[in-house]
């Protein structure tokens, strides 16, 4: 069945919200992020300062030269997570089919809503007016009957934009859209594929399904429906998800310290990494062990902050299997769980962890 889906992202997020705040800061080139000269990075510049190349990623270096009159801002993630919760608000009073995908993008399933009285395209004008009322910030959105198509759409016209990509105009748009702006396409693949003549989608449309395989491998065929307008419509909608967790069963028991710990500190890594994966964070640790007589015993902690790298995992597990393990009782199995889980939409936090 065909499905309208909505793709929403805020112009500029972090320069506008820093706009907004501080309004003699409007109409100025704004640029955001760490301001170490040497090794700070631009999160993003304002629409004013973008006009002299400043663009996210950029070292703040060059930044510095591009565009030497640029007010260099401290990100105020705080501020933009706050912001980000009203916008989901206003998301949720329309549906609760949403797949967020930062704190300043999301996918919205609309397929319901729409009536003969009601186009995609008004509600999502509706939704954005919404937030320009109640936020003071303008987003851009773009509709399509796919996810991939819909979020391309959202950047075509950027800033404070609503574009529809539907069957008539697909094949035009995707024939013309450079390479390095198909979802997926990252800085690597891009280079790659200009470096092979494939510098458009008619470029890419052109290759049969068979060559991008050989040259692409399992991408080859999502690459190959990229350039036809085909993918997927389904929300990950990442409310259900109640708790990630490991567990390992030893193929004898084990009663030495140092060795369950090691494998504990694995099974920490891999639930951070599935956490990583789907941009999750939880406020509870719990580890499980199951005793050479089957027992089951299990100890569970509530963390001061939302945890989900690797570290912060093993240092809450660490502690409580101290708890619940019995000096000279050999374990059979032993897992961890991360569970209350919540969204991470924090973006590049390796960047700001380490540059400020
Ligand atoms: N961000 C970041 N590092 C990046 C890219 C983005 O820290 N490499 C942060 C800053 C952005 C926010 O995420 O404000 C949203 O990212 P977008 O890619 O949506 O960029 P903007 O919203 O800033 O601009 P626009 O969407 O108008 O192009
Ligand atoms: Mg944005």
């Amino acid at each position: 069945m065909e499905k309208r889906i909505i793709h929403i992202d805020m112009d500029a997020f972090y320069a506008q919200v820093e706009q907004y705040d501080n309004p003699e800061l409007r109409g100025k080139p704004v640029i955001v992020g760490g301001r170490s000269f040497n090794r700070g990075v631009v999160a993003t510049a304002s629409y004013e300062a973008r006009k002299y190349g400043v663009h996210s990623a950029m070292p703040t270096k060059t930044a510095h030269k591009l565009c030497p009159d640029g007010i260099f801002v401290h990100p105020r993630f705080e501020r933009y997570k706050e912001i980000s919760g009203q916008v989901r608000d206003i998301f949720l009073s329309y549906t609760d089919l949403i797949e967020p995908l930062s704190l300043d993008e999301a996918y919205l399933d609309i397929t319901e809503l729409v009536s003969k009285e009601r186009s995609s395209r008004s509600i999502a004008l509706a939704i954005q007016s919404e937030i320009f009322e109640k936020t003071g910030l303008t987003s851009s959105s773009g509709i399509s009957y796919n996810k991939y198509l819909a979020k391309i759409a959202s950047g075509m016209n950027k800033p404070k934009a609503t574009t529809v990509i539907d069957y008539n105009n697909v094949l035009e748009i995707l024939h013309e859209l450079p390479i390095g702006k198909f979802p997926g396409v990252g800085k690597v693949t891009e280079e790659k594929m200009i470096g092979m003549g494939i510098k458009t989608g008619k470029d890419l449309y052109d290759i049969s399904k068979n060559d991008l395989i050989l040259k692409f491998g399992k991408r080859g065929e999502s690459l190959y429906n990229k350039a036809r307008g085909i993918g997927t419509n389904e929300l990950t909608v990442e409310r259900e998800r109640k708790s990630v967790g490991k567990e390992t069963t030893f193929n004898y028991d084990r009663n030495d310290d140092s060795e369950i710990l090691g494998v504990l500190e694995e099974l920490s890594a891999k639930v951070s990494s599935r956490l990583l994966d789907k941009s999750l964070a939880g406020k509870v640790v719990t580890v499980k062990i199951k005793t050479g007589d089957f027992e089951s015993h299990s100890k569970q902690m509530m963390t001061m902050d939302p945890v989900y790298t690797a570290k912060d995992i093993y240092h809450y597990a660490y502690n409580l299997y101290h708890e619940v393990k019995e000096e000279d009782v050999p374990i059979r199995l032993i897992g961890v769980t991360v569970s209350a889980l919540e969204t991470r939409l924090y973006r590049n936090m390796t960047i700001y962890d380490f540059i400020m």
